[in-house]
């Protein structure tokens, strides 16, 4: 429980930097100082790179008060400043009750969730006032933060006790920026289903604007889990996630360590004094060290691990008294009975291996279990030949990179887990699978046997690698993706905060061209296709707008021309039908030859789907000539993934490069592969309608809110003012946004009062 030294974080990546103008808010179940009866710093390096980012940048840090005098430093608002010795930022301490730490924290947490995503179902429990406690804690943690927040705050929240804190944030402020990680794996989906809270957990999470996994595969398996829960709309290329009017970006940031700090406590003199205590001590002479270092905790292999050294002595008992396996253990939620009982096993199991194969001067084992500081670690990572990390599963590991950094020396070999995280990043380390006992203990033999020069080899290509990803660079490029977000929404205005401009430019030129899209935009989308209707205020507006001899009217719509035609009811303007394959005017009407050529193709494909997608309830397959939909908005949530794997297989049957398929909302638009989208429709339209050199002429408004609308938004980007419908900011070529169908409604009014037809 000791610190490592708080340094600045070196070079750039820091919240002042890529995040000027914004205050952090951290939101941890854990707190970075606990007031006992010493004041303590939990370990780990979350709190050790965070720390120092809070004391430099002076914003707020929402956590448990777990200490039992931390209610006693607080003010009346739950805060204390910190660092005690000199404040520099403040930390507001939640009080959780006996019951909710015992089910909210012991609970829920650490048996529901930490066995499921770390695939240990056997000791998963899901009991419902588990449940809903972690729900009222997250509850709390939300209120608290909501109420602390000050000026233009960045919320960062962290890991799997707080899944459900960013939707109840966001549900008190919309608008405020969220961006979480998740500490853990995030299994596949057929682990992940047996979670029997599993929807509610992904919707919580997708209220974050940016939410960052260690590695690609975990944000892989998150997507398919929102797809399947949710049929949420997953952009795997981009990452993003679009579910209920919100996006969410997801990407993999690979945690780290400070590995400046460690190498300072591990080059200190400190140091050395704690290495030669800690071989006289634990009796190590010139033996070869193997060294594992852990959390007790099931996940992290630790007797797997001491099967492999029992196999090992037995299998090379030339080894025996020349070499020693030291467990650092640090006992962990010993409130639950499962970690109890690893407890006792591991040092049963010590205790027969050392009985059989020591000697009155040797311990095949030493066994550490009592904390101990930073710098003893490095002296113990310093002090070791291999270092030893056989998890079962683990989202990162920071031990192995711990052991690296602390590497003054060069000559440590590091055998490392492949079903950990940083086996990713570590292609010098020697892999094992900590399941196969055979292969560990031939692993640890290779390691201790590895000639000099292999191993120093292997140890500065991964000390070169680490110094490069530490974790001031992990947060770096936390910090980019969150800026980059950030800079999106604040370039998209509501348009109705920048109406001025939006006037000027209207009254400055002879023509206004209004392109609408129909869906979500002129009309509230209903849960059938055929339930959609426009409001006669809206028509009326249209209607007058389009009367208007300056005045363009177009509707953009993926409908066919005589759906969205008869739905709109407006003789005198235009339309673009089939996501713009067919074009229509008063007493006009075009199609493009090359859709009319695909149109057998999709009707077959149509036929095909409709048989295929029959067993699947409310499933709706809509051939509209030119192209065609299947729409999922009323298939049940778990199915909707199946829809999309049959429409993707039926795609995959038509000849290359004829037909693809586009993600709308909730369906699939399936369209002839052509060099045109309703970004080009709409420009063919306004040449059409006005002629060469219509940019110079002509003012256009294009309003729409789905992805195919984006093509349009960048059509027309130099020229337009192209505005999404969208609830959240969310990324997008649109210059404005609006929120809802009224709101497109309150646009078209003003326009239609700026161009009084008259004049
Ligand atoms: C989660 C994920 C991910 C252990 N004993 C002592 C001590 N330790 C420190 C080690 C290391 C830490 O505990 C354990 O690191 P892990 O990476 O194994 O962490 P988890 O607690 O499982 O954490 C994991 C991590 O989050 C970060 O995202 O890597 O995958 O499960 O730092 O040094 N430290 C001290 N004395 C001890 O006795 N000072």
């Amino acid at each position: 429980m000791v610190s490592t030294s708080a340094q600045p974080p070196p070079g750039p990546g820091t919240v002042r930097d890529l995040l000027p103008g914004r205050s952090l808010v951290v939101v941890t179940n854990r707190e970075p100082y606990v007031h006992s009866t010493l004041i303590e710093r939990p370990t780990g390096g979350l709190v050790a790179a965070l720390d120092p980012v809070m004391q430099e940048t002076g914003g707020l840090w929402v956590a448990w008060g777990s200490g039992e005098a931390d209610f006693d430093v607080v003010d009346e608002r739950g805060c204390v400043q910190v660092p005690p010795e000199a404040p520099r930022y403040t930390l507001r301490r939640l009080r959780l009750s006996r019951r909710e730490v015992e089910r909210f924290y012991h609970g829920y947490a650490n048996q529901s969730l930490w066995p499921l995503f770390h695939m240990a179902m056997d000791k998963a429990r899901f009991a419902r006032r588990y449940w809903a406690a972690y729900q009222m804690v997250n509850h709390r943690f939300a209120e608290t933060t909501f109420e602390m927040l000050g000026q233009n705050p960045v919320v960062w929240i962290h890991d799997y006790h707080l899944a459900l804190c960013p939707r109840y944030l966001r549900e008190l402020k919309p608008d405020l920026f969220i961006m979480q990680f998740w500490h853990i794996p995030w299994p596949a989906w057929d682990v992940y289903r047996m979670c029997p809270q599993s929807a509610e957990l992904i919707e919580g999470l997708l209220a974050n604007d940016l939410l960052g996994f260690h590695l690609p595969r975990h944000v892989a398996n998150f997507m398919d889990c929102a797809a399947h829960e949710l049929g949420a709309e997953v952009d795997r290329q981009q990452g993003f996630i679009r579910h209920g009017g919100r996006c969410t970006l997801v990407r993999a940031f690979p945690i780290s360590i400070d590995v400046g700090a460690w190498g300072r406590i591990a080059s200190s003199r400190d140091c050395e004094r704690w290495m030669a205590r800690l071989r006289r001590r634990l009796r190590l002479d010139d033996r070869q060290v193997c060294l594992g270092v852990d959390r007790l905790d099931y996940t992290k292999g630790i007797l797997e691990r001491l099967r492999a050294i029992e196999l090992l002595l037995q299998r090379v008992p030339e080894l025996r008294d020349r070499f020693v396996y030291v467990q650092k253990a640090a006992p962990s939620r010993t409130r639950i009975l499962a970690y109890r009982q690893l407890q006792q096993q591991v040092e049963a199991e010590i205790t027969r291996i050392n009985a059989v194969y020591g000697t009155p001067h040797w311990q095949p084992i030493v066994y550490i279990p009592r904390p101990i500081p930073v710098v003893g670690m490095a002296a113990l990572y310093r002090l070791a030949d291999v270092c030893l990390v056989t998890s079962l599963q683990d989202g990162m590991n920071l031990v192995g990179k711990e052991f690296v950094a602390s590497q003054q020396d060069e000559r440590g070999v590091l055998v490392l887990s492949s079903l950990a995280g940083a086996i990713e990043a570590s292609p010098w380390s020697i892999a094992i699978n900590p399941y196969d006992t055979e292969g560990v203990a031939e692993a640890v033999r290779q390691a201790l046997s590895m000639p000099e020069q292999e191993r120093r080899q292997r140890m500065v290509q991964m000390r070169s690698h680490l110094a490069r990803h530490d974790i001031y660079h992990w947060m770096e490029q936390s910090f980019r993706a969150a800026a980059r977000l950030l800079d999106t929404q604040e370039r998209t205005h509501w348009v109705f905060a920048d109406l001025e401009p939006i006037r000027n430019a209207v009254a400055g030129r002879d023509h206004l061209a209004v392109l609408l899209d129909f869906d979500g935009t002129l009309a509230e989308i209903a849960d059938r296709p055929d339930d959609v209707q426009l409001d006669p205020r809206l028509r009326g507006l249209l209607e007058r707008l389009g009367h208007n001899p300056r005045v363009l009217v177009a509707v953009i719509s993926g409908r066919t021309l005589e759906d969205i035609r008869r739905r709109v009811g407006l003789e005198h303007i235009l339309y673009a039908g089939n996501h713009g394959l067919e074009l229509a005017g008063p007493g006009w009407r075009v199609a493009r030859d090359d859709a009319v050529e695909a149109r057998g193709l999709v009707a077959a494909c149509c036929d095909r789907l409709s048989l295929r997608l029959r067993d699947v309830r409310d499933a709706l397959v809509e051939n509209k000539g030119l192209s065609a939909s299947v729409h999922f908005r009323l298939v049940p949530r778990g199915e909707i993934e199946t829809v999309r794997r049959i429409v993707l297989e039926e795609l995959g049957r038509v000849p290359p490069g004829r037909l693809e398929a586009r993600q709308g909302k909730m369906v699939l638009e399936i369209l002839p592969v052509l060099d045109w989208d309703k970004g080009r429709a709409a420009r063919w339209l306004l040449e059409h309608a006005l002629g060469d050199g219509w940019e110079a002429r002509c003012t256009v408004v294009y309003a729409g809110d789905d992805s195919t609308d984006e093509d349009a938004f960048v059509a027309l980007a130099g020229t337009g003012i192209t505005v999404r419908v969208t609830q959240y900011p969310q990324p997008t070529a649109a210059r404005y946004l609006v929120r809802t169908v009224g709101e497109v409604g309150r646009l078209l009014e003003a326009l239609a009062g700026w161009m009084p037809a008259s004049t």
